[in-house]
Order: C-alpha cells, then structure tokens, then sequence
C-alpha cells in the first residue's frame, strides 16, 4: 500500500473495462531513436507498464532507428518519438502532422494503432502520459489530439535545505518528511525517490526542479556537492525534467573567499563564470538558476546600492552561452524597517512594484521574474500582486505555493485549483484592454519569450510524498494549469480521483464535494473578508494567532482596535497600493463599495459595524463565516466514511484520510472560537444569535 502513495496518480490499477479495451491495444510498442534513459525511452517502459497494469496485456517494446527507411508498419503498433524522427521514416506523413511547439505532442489513436509524437522528445514521453491517463481513466476509444504547452516554465522549486543547524535534510516549510535529495550537508547516495518524484512530474507536465531552498546554503556550490547535483539531474534526465538551482547571493565572499559580493565587480563576475562553466561540465542540460535577493535578511545587488536588475543580469550573462535562464524572485522586501506604530501609510505589500519601478527594460532576455501571487505572502486570499501589471518587456512567472504553508500545513484539506483559477483568470485591464494573469505569464499579452508558472512543493521521504494522499490534487492540478490556465478545477480533479482511487462515482462526487468546499471553508474559519489567514505569524504559520499579526515588522498587519479593523491601502488616505493597479482596477479598490466584500479589509480600514454588500456588519459577518465554515469540515469525516470498502478505498489510505479529516473537523473548532472570542473582547459587539461572548 505504500505503493499506492508512491504512485500517487501513476497507479496504472486494473480497469472494470480491462477486457474491452484488451483487444483495442497494439500487439508491439516501437520507440523511435530511443536511446536507453532517454524521454523516449522512458515513454516506451510507461506504455508498456502501464498496458500491463491497466488492462493486463503484456506487450514488449521494439526500439527502432528512423535511418532504415520503411522498416516498420505502424498498422497494429503503439509508436512514440519526435515528429522529426517519425517524418524521417515517414517523408509523406509531413503534411497531415499539426504545428507544435517546444513539449508539446500529437496523440491519434485509430483501430488498436497508436501514434504517439513529441515536437521534442519531451513532448513524446508527455503524449504517451496523457494516453495512459485515458486508459487508466476507462476510455480506450479512438480519438486524435494536438496539446501544446501554454507557457514554457512549469516548474516547481522544493525548499529543501543541504544542512539546517543540525536537522539533516529538512524541508522549509516541509510537512511531509526529510529531503529526498539531501542528507547531511551532500546530496544522498541513494536518488530512488529524485526518479520517482520526476516521474510524477513528467507526467503533470513540469519540465523543471529548482531543488534546493531559495535561502540558499554557499556549500551547495562545493565541487563535492555539484557532483551530487549531477547526480539528481541524471535521475531526473530519463523524464525530461531538469534540475534547477537556488544560489545564494553572497556566495563568492562566503563560500568564494573574495571581499566583496559586488554584482558589477569583476572579480565576483568571474567567479560566478566559474562555477557556472563548473556546473555545465557536469549537467549539460541544467535549466538555469533561482535566485532570493534582498529579502528578509537574505543578501543581494542592493548591499551595493546596484539595482535588482544588476544582479539578476549577472547571472543572466554567466547562463547565456549555455542556455540557461535565470528567475529572479520578486518577493523582494525588508522586515526591519517596516514600522506599524509609527507609520500610517507604511506597506509591506508596495514592495514588490516599489523595487522593481524602472526595471522593466533593464532585464536580459533569459531572466524572468518570479512573482508570488500575493503581493505579501500565500495568503488564503489575496488580490493579485500588482506587479504583473508593470512587466511588460520582462518576462514573469507566477509563483504558487503547492506546500499548504499558511493553509493548513497539509493536515487540513484545501483544494487549491480554484483559488489559482481566480488569480489566473483576474484581469488587470491594462491600458483598458482584457489583461489576464494567465495572458499576461504566458506571454500572450504582451510579447515576450520567457514566462510560466513556478510552484512551490514539499514533497519529503513520507511515502505520500506530501504527508496527505488528498494534497496530491494540488500537485496534479498545479501541473495541469501550468499546461493549460483553462483547464477546470473540478475537471481536473475528477480526473485526479479516477486515477488516484477509482471512477466509482460514490468516491468521485465525495472528494470532489469535499474538495471543491475546502478552500471558502478554511477562508471562512482561518480569515475572511481579505483580512488574510488569522495563523500565528511569529512561529510556524499554524493555528490561529490573530494578535500576532499585528505590533511587528513582518508587515501582515490587520490594524484591529475596540472600534475598527482592516489596512487602508487607498491613495486617498492610505498606503497607496490601491494605485499600483492599472486605473479601472485601482478606482474599484479605492472605494469600499467598489471593493468586493472578499477583499474588503485589505484595502480599507471599516468599523466592525460597516455594512457589507451583503447587509451584513462585518463583526457579524466574522462570527458566522466562522461557524459556516467550521460546519462545513465536520461533515468531512462523515462524508469520508460513506467511503469504506468503496473501489480503490483501501484500508490503509481510508485511515490514513479520515484520520486527518476528523483532526481538520477538531482543529477548525479551535479557529472558530478563537478568532470568534478575540473579536468579540476587542469590540464588545454581540454576536445577533448569541453564539459568541457573554450569555
Ligand atoms: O512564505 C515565506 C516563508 C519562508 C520562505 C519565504 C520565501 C523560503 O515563510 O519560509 O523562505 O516566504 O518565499 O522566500
């Protein structure tokens, strides 16, 4: 069973309709040009585990090389690899074959032949999941697809840590156990789980792992550790995965011995040169660099009073006659000098557009920027940073956050796609044109070659990967988006289930109930009203903490007193972030009445009296949201349990979910009466049904 984590979405289990389609699959798998490890390689092993595990026919796979002419017939073949190398057996097929672009792939599948082809070898071994995920969902029917990629970064970055004060191995932000690459400052010997953790990748679509924290350790850039990093990249090479890193900036003084860390002095300019060439001679295919500048206490160009731009360029140059890019992260702020008491107007969320005003044609062309989705920090809701609206001729990617940090650590159920499908779809309105986040990352809105997606994951040694079996929809779903920002949340989710369980429909509509309810439940019992998630802000992002939030630099402020609550983030009498939205989009959130409610507290400072669009006082609104959305995790369990013995529900991962949704059921009780009773003691204000407060 604790295959069946490992396995995640990849179980390959045996189909009701195994007989039917038995006679449907191909007698033979040929590989074109497939050279052992290679995507096409690989892509022939899945088919043909995959035919033997879904429906039980054991078909072998014949490699072949396209220079001998006609050598095969595709009539009763399964046939993978690029579209070069099939046009190259095949001059007369040309024609028929659609456009693709870099990853993407062409399936048709007709009278038991299948053809299966990648624009790169990638896009073959993609083409080959998506017809298995078919398969394993029921559906052996005929049918012919194009699908291209609908941005070129789709990457997740682990903040797994080489060495932490003694912890070997830890994850940041990790709830799902130890690092699967690190291990006492090196990268482990044993890399079984970097393949499979690329495998499930691969087969979402992510073309790249940024495997080391953002709060970058020097030593990773050891000759020992750049050879263990080679290491990871030939485990994941076999799934067209490539390995990314985290640097961090003050490397060539620490870890270099140089004086300075100055991006503009010659000496540190080349010493990057060298550990870049380094890391090239042993990973000719590493996708390029991560990089956290300047931001809570990490260093960066502006210890030098040069520009964001300076050091992202820097690095930009070392990667270029490589290949590589570069993203540079935006989040890009400094909890020092942020003073709450003192400072009306003071914002952490103005940072992000503060620091980067003026960049935007100082960037090279292989840097992105990387941008959370919130301008402060994953919030259970935030409006979209602002700063997507102002890279125009720089290419930005969304970060995401996979790993439920502020979101209930993994121990509670939140389905995410629906919140990412909101932030994707939000459109800025950009010089009064339809302008979304989706279009404005891929690069439709405004031309640009670089931009895509970048989630952040904690996937760790516990054989579910992420400590929960229903957190995985949030990997697979993150995946599926970055492909393709129309996909449908539940569509996706069905799918999830179907591959992860069964399609029996009782076990579909449960976890597709309970997860598309998830996320307004945990906004309604951690924080509401844009007031962001209430957890402790000082230790660990856990639990309610609504007091912490407030009286310290970190800059998540709710300014709550006896008679008010909320940031006045208005130009008119505020913070002035309001303003860094395109015009349309910051008069609406000027105003109270133009703000929707769901973002009413982080733009404005209301009495808890100030009525809501709904009629509601916003106290009031507080007190039931709290008890709705608690109300909503108690029928978890109950639901859950309906699942026993069901298709796919075996023993095991039947306790192992239910017993985290009794806890979640627990745990969001404990927020509804804390948030509930530290409001009721600062205003005084009754709760109209008398649940809440003195009786
Ligand atoms: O969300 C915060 C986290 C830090 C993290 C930081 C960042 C890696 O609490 O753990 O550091 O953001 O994204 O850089």
């Amino acid at each position: 069973a604790a295959e069946d984590g490992l396995n995640a979405w990849l179980r390959y289990a045996r189909i009701d309709r195994a007989g039917h389609c038995q006679g449907k699959l191909p007698s033979t798998i040929v590989t074109l040009n497939a050279t052992e490890g290679s995507p096409v390689y690989t892509a022939g092993q899945e088919l043909s585990k995959g035919f033997n595990g879904i429906v039980g026919k054991k078909v072998d796979v014949d490699s072949i090389t396209t220079s001998s002419r006609g050598h095969h017939s595709r009539d009763t073949n399964a046939t993978v690899g690029t579209i070069a190398a099939y046009v190259d057996s095949n001059p007369g097929a040309a024609a028929r074959l659609p456009e693709l672009i870099d990853d993407g792939f062409y399936l048709s599948v007709s009278h038991g032949s299948i053809l299966i082809l990648g624009q790169n070898e990638r896009g073959a071994l993609y083409g080959a999941f998506h017809y298995l995920s078919r398969l394993a969902q029921g559906d052996c029917s005929d049918f012919t697809l194009t699908s291209n990629p609908g941005a070129p970064i789709r990457w997740v970055n682990q903040w797994d840590n080489m060495q932490d004060g003694g912890t070997h191995g830890s994850v940041e932000r990790g709830y799902g156990g130890k690092s699967i690459f690190f291990w006492d400052g090196k990268v482990r010997d044993d890399l079984t789980r970097a393949g499979q953790y690329a495998r499930l990748l691969a087969s979402i679509g992510i073309n790249a792992v940024v495997v080391n924290n953002v709060n970058a350790d020097p030593k990773t850039l050891t000759p020992a550790n750049m050879d263990g990093l080679a290491r990871i990249a030939n485990a994941f090479r076999p799934y067209g995965v490539q390995l990314g890193l985290s640097l961090n900036f003050a490397s060539p003084q620490t870890l270099g011995g140089l004086s300075t860390f100055d991006p503009l002095d010659q000496s540190v300019i080349t010493w990057w040169q060298g550990i870049t060439d380094a890391l090239y001679q042993r990973i000719p295919d590493m996708v390029g660099y991560l990089v956290k500048a300047n931001s809570e206490g990490q260093p960066g160009p502006m210890t030098y009073n040069r520009t964001l731009a300076d050091g992202a360029n820097m690095f930009a140059r070392t990667l270029k006659p490589h290949g590589g890019i570069i993203l540079f992260r935006a989040f890009v702020y400094d909890h020092r000098t942020l003073n709450q008491t003192l400072d009306w107007k003071a914002d952490r969320a103005n940072a992000a557009v503060h620091y980067f005003d003026g960049l935007d044609d100082k960037f090279d062309d292989n840097v992105a920027i990387q941008v959370k989705y919130g301008p402060i920090d994953f919030q259970v809701r935030e409006p979209v940073s602002p700063l997507f609206s102002h890279l125009r001729k720089t290419g930005s990617a969304i970060e995401l956050q996979i790993s439920q940090e502020y979101l209930g650590q993994q121990a509670h159920l939140v389905y995410l796609a629906p919140m990412w499908k909101e932030i994707l779809d939000f459109d800025f309105r950009v010089d009064g044109k339809p302008s979304t986040t989706a279009d404005i990352i891929s690069g439709r809105r405004f031309p640009r070659k670089l931009g895509g997606f970048a989630g952040v994951v904690n996937v760790g040694t516990n054989t579910t990967w992420l400590g929960s079996h229903l957190a995985m929809s949030n990997l697979y779903a993150y995946g599926k988006l970055a492909w393709d920002a129309k996909a449908s949340p539940e569509g996706v989710l069905k799918e999830w289930i179907r591959l992860t369980f069964s399609d029996d429909h009782k076990v579909i509509d449960v976890i597709t109930k309970m997860s598309m309810a998830s996320w307004p439940a945990y906004e309604n019992y951690s924080g509401n009203l844009g007031i962001q998630t209430l957890t402790d802000i000082l230790l660990g992002h856990y639990g309610p903490n609504p007091a912490s939030q407030d009286g310290n630099p970190w800059g998540q402020w709710t300014r709550a007193d006896a008679d008010s609550i909320g940031m006045d983030r208005t130009v008119w009498n505020g913070t002035g972030f309001a303003g860094q939205y395109p015009p349309e989009i910051a008069a609406k959130y000027e105003k109270p009445e133009t703000t929707p409610d769901n973002l009413l507290l982080w733009f404005h400072h209301v009495p808890y009296t100030h009525k809501l669009k709904s009629g509601k006082t916003v106290i009031q609104h507080f007190y039931d949201a709290h008890y709705e959305g608690s109300a909503t995790a108690q029928t978890f369990p109950q639901l859950w349990r309906k699942l026993e013995g069901r298709p796919g529900i075996d023993k095991e991962r039947f306790e192992h979910v239910l017993y985290r949704l009794v806890y979640q059921a627990g745990h969001s009780l404990v927020w509804r009466d804390s948030i509930n009773m530290f409001y009721f003691n600062k205003s005084s204000i009754a709760d109209v049904h008398g649940r809440v407060g003195n009786h």
